[in-house]
């Protein structure tokens, strides 16, 4: 890249310094991270404070899991790994399969069967993973992709990998950036928690590095049929049509926790029609097109506000995980009235029919 370039570079060239990870590490990259935020005046309205949207839908593969999948990826060649595993409720099969692909280094993905959205099994199809369906749930193909990173040659790079939350870790250094501090309160949608962690441990080194002066709240949202971490239990059969949020035994689960605890927050969940409400006012409102398990956060704002609940003063920044083309079966499926207006190739008859004439 020429010097004068303003152009973003990818987590590892921009925030290297403050990432922890082996010297000499090389850098897989696809640019990702440098997301929009963006303000929204429709939820400010709504909670008397000052939102703004983290669009992690804008990474390269459409969620915030290319931040880490970057660090993963990057160490894991660094250490000579020649194959990569992860299990997945499909975002982060997507992603470590466009690394994996350009690492030139084998993906191997385990997901539940027939609880994938399309769109990302297509890309994991795509860049060339081999995928293997698991009649089971998340945790089923987290607990064998485990064993399978014990037994034979193939580096795991599911959140468990320090590396991950490293990358993620970075989302917390733009908004800092970009806020000139960090926000009161920060939501996001909780699935097997790494990100609602590594935006704690982003957080608190940027308070320790002078940069911010504050730690914000975390609220982690979950789906009903899917809230271990609200329940104080695991779930052995978690359902959602939010299937990226569809874990009943959420890793990160310590470290989750604490990051609710230390920072005055707690978990509470949304049902799979708030989700999809949220989802769609989000889109025809903002503009923002996310995934049905992205607008957890957004509904959970929604259902405090019809609550009572007010943030006059505050700056609350939301996290939306992934890109609504993901899914799409599941955004249309809250159609009722479907538009299907057929015309000839007449504009008058088209004027007719868009109610201009
Ligand atoms: C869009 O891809 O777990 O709480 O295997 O895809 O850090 O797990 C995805 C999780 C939120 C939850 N939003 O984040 C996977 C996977 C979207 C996601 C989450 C996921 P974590």
């Amino acid at each position: 890249m020429s010097p004068q370039s303003r152009q973003w570079r990818g987590v590892i060239e921009e925030y290297g310094h403050r990432l922890d990870i082996p010297a000499g590490t090389p850098t897989i990259t696809l640019g990702e991270g440098g997301t929009p935020i963006v303000s929204s005046a429709w939820l400010s309205e709504v909670t008397g404070g000052q939102v703004w949207l983290k669009v992690e839908g804008s990474n390269p593969t459409g969620s915030f899991k290319d931040r880490g999948m970057t660090v993963a990826l990057s160490v894991a060649v660094g250490q000579g790994a020649e194959a990569v595993v992860c299990a997945s409720t499909g975002n982060t099969s997507a992603s470590m399969a466009a690394y994996a692909a350009r690492a030139k280094i084998k993906p191997l993905v385990l997901v539940p069967q027939g609880k994938i959205a399309a769109g990302k099994l297509a890309q994991a199809i795509v860049h060339g993973a081999q995928v293997i369906m698991v009649r089971g749930n998340f945790d089923d193909c987290l607990a064998m992709s485990r064993e399978l990173a014990d037994k034979y040659p193939v580096a795991l790079v599911n959140s468990v990998n320090p590396m991950r939350l490293q990358g993620q870790k970075t989302a917390s250094f733009e908004i800092v950036d970009y806020l000139g501090d960090a926000p009161d309160v920060h939501v996001l949608p909780t699935g097997n928690a790494g990100n609602i962690s590594a935006y704690w441990m982003g957080y608190e080194e940027s308070l320790a590095a002078g940069e911010s002066t504050k730690l914000p709240v975390m609220r982690g949202w979950q789906a009903a049929g899917a809230a271990p971490l609200v329940k104080g239990a695991p779930i052995p059969d978690p359902e959602t049509i939010a299937s990226a949020i569809r874990i009943g035994n959420p890793a990160s689960w310590d470290l989750a926790m604490a990051a609710a605890d230390h920072s005055g927050g707690k978990f509470r969940s949304v049902s799979d029609e708030q989700i999809l409400s949220a989802q769609r006012q989000l889109a025809n409102t903002e503009g923002v097109f996310v995934e049905p398990a992205s607008a957890a956060g957004v509904a959970g704002l929604l259902l405090e506000a019809a609550e009572g609940a007010r943030y006059d003063g505050e700056k609350i920044v939301v996290t939306v995980t992934g890109h609504g083309l993901k899914d799409i079966d599941t955004a249309l499926s809250t159609f009722t009235e479907v538009v299907d207006t057929v015309v000839n190739t007449d504009v008058d008859e088209a004027a007719r029919a868009a109610g201009l004439a």
